[in-house]
């Protein structure tokens, strides 16, 4: 079986959710968006796909490395991550992710199983955590800490068994305010009681003294743990933190380098728990390469993000990390509603916590194409 075609498609849909200056999302009027997805073809008329990839990047680099490739081989994707070197700047690792879930996917249709089972599926479940959008002022939304507390009680009702604060942030004119997202984090604890796992994704730029204050009070509210406080670049920071902190710190989330970053911040003990996912370091692919690295040290890894292709790995990672990132979240908006270009979600939550992995082949994806090809632009 061979690759005869890479087809890239953009299509338009509604959008609830509006990007602030610094590229986070919030609950917003309904806006005109684009969906792209990534269609890779063969010669046996099996295709596999992918919702989210750079245009550009496939279209210009990444096909030249698939078209006439057979499809187990991963020769391409070395290719790619070689050729990442001089073309970082267009072949993202979200390019390079794009292209392995639907090599997966297509893998998974050809093979008709889903890849979870292909890895050699250790669950077909993984327990959520709630993961908020980050602050905002909208009243009623995320605005204070008890607006926090109280949707943290809607997202134990709904069945989560964690909950994961982002705080407030710029370009909001008084974020960060460490004292805040502790008053938020504390507000929380007390409204959910001991029997739930928390988390804080603060501002990523504190200073050492301030991600040190909000660690010793996080320890005081019995949190799971705590990413991304400081600039991931500066290891040694993560490395003197982690030294200073009985709060577990999880990393690296968005630091470059996939694999060997990884590695890197195990060796150097400058997280307890690593992080990563698939639109980080490039796809399943080498995010199972990180799974086994994690285990083979003994640390947990908590992935970064939701989607099906993270999803696919936890049910597959030997030391799993305990949770599914299901979110981002926010009381103005309806996350279990599934997005217009699919039939059914991706991760469908039951009442217990749990996330359940499609047992359909490859990604699993139940795709509405009347619906992309009358959006198409
Ligand atoms: O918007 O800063 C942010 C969040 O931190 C986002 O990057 C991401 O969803 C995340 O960190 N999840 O853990
Ligand atoms: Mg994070």
């Amino acid at each position: 079986m061979k690759v005869v075609d890479v087809i890239t498609e953009v299509f338009h849909y509604k959008s609830r959710v509006v990007r602030d200056a610094d590229g986070h999302g919030h609950p917003g009027p309904e806006r005109d968006a684009a969906q792209t997805l990534l269609r890779i073809v063969t010669d046996e008329g099996i295709e596999g796909c992918c919702f989210g990839g750079p245009v550009d990047a496939i279209q210009r680099i990444a096909r030249s490395a698939l078209i006439g490739e057979a499809l187990l081989p991963r020769a391409h994707l070395k290719r790619l991550n070689v050729w990442q070197r001089l073309r970082i700047g267009v072949l993202s690792d979200k390019a390079l992710c794009a292209v392995d879930l639907a090599l997966w996917d297509l893998a998974g249709h050809a093979l008709n199983q889903p890849i979870h089972r292909l890895l050699g599926a250790y669950r077909d479940k993984v327990r959520a955590y709630a993961s908020t959008m980050c602050g905002d002022e909208l009243p009623g939304g995320l605005d204070t800490p008890e607006a926090y507390a109280d949707f943290a009680e809607q997202c134990k009702e709904r069945g989560y068994t964690a909950f994961k604060l982002h705080g407030w942030m710029p370009p909001i004119a008084w974020a960060p305010d460490a004292r805040r997202d502790v008053a938020a984090c504390r507000a929380v604890r007390q409204r959910v009681g001991d029997g739930m796992a928390l988390m804080l994704d603060p501002f990523h730029y504190y200073s050492r003294e301030e991600a040190l204050y909000i660690g010793r009070e996080l320890e005081k509210l019995d949190f799971a743990w705590m990413e991304e406080p400081m600039d991931e670049h500066s290891t040694a920071s993560y490395v003197w933190l982690t030294e200073q902190l009985a709060l577990p710190v999880c990393g690296p989330e968005t630091a470059e380098g996939k694999l060997q970053t990884r590695a890197e911040w195990i060796v150097q003990k400058a997280s307890d728990i690593s992080r990563g996912g698939v639109w980080d370091v490039g796809g399943i692919t080498p995010l199972m390469k990180i799974a086994h690295l994690c285990e083979a040290f003994g640390v947990s890894l908590e992935i970064h993000g939701n989607g099906v292709g993270n999803l696919h790995a936890l049910c597959a990672m030997p030391i799993p990390g305990a949770y599914y990132e299901r979110g981002l979240l926010h009381p103005f908006l309806d996350y279990d509603q599934p997005p217009p270009w699919l039939h059914e979600a991706v991760d469908p939550m039951d009442s217990e916590g749990w996330v359940h992995v499609s047992p359909r082949p490859g990604l699993g994806m139940n795709i509405n194409f009347d619906y992309i090809r009358s959006h198409t632009q």
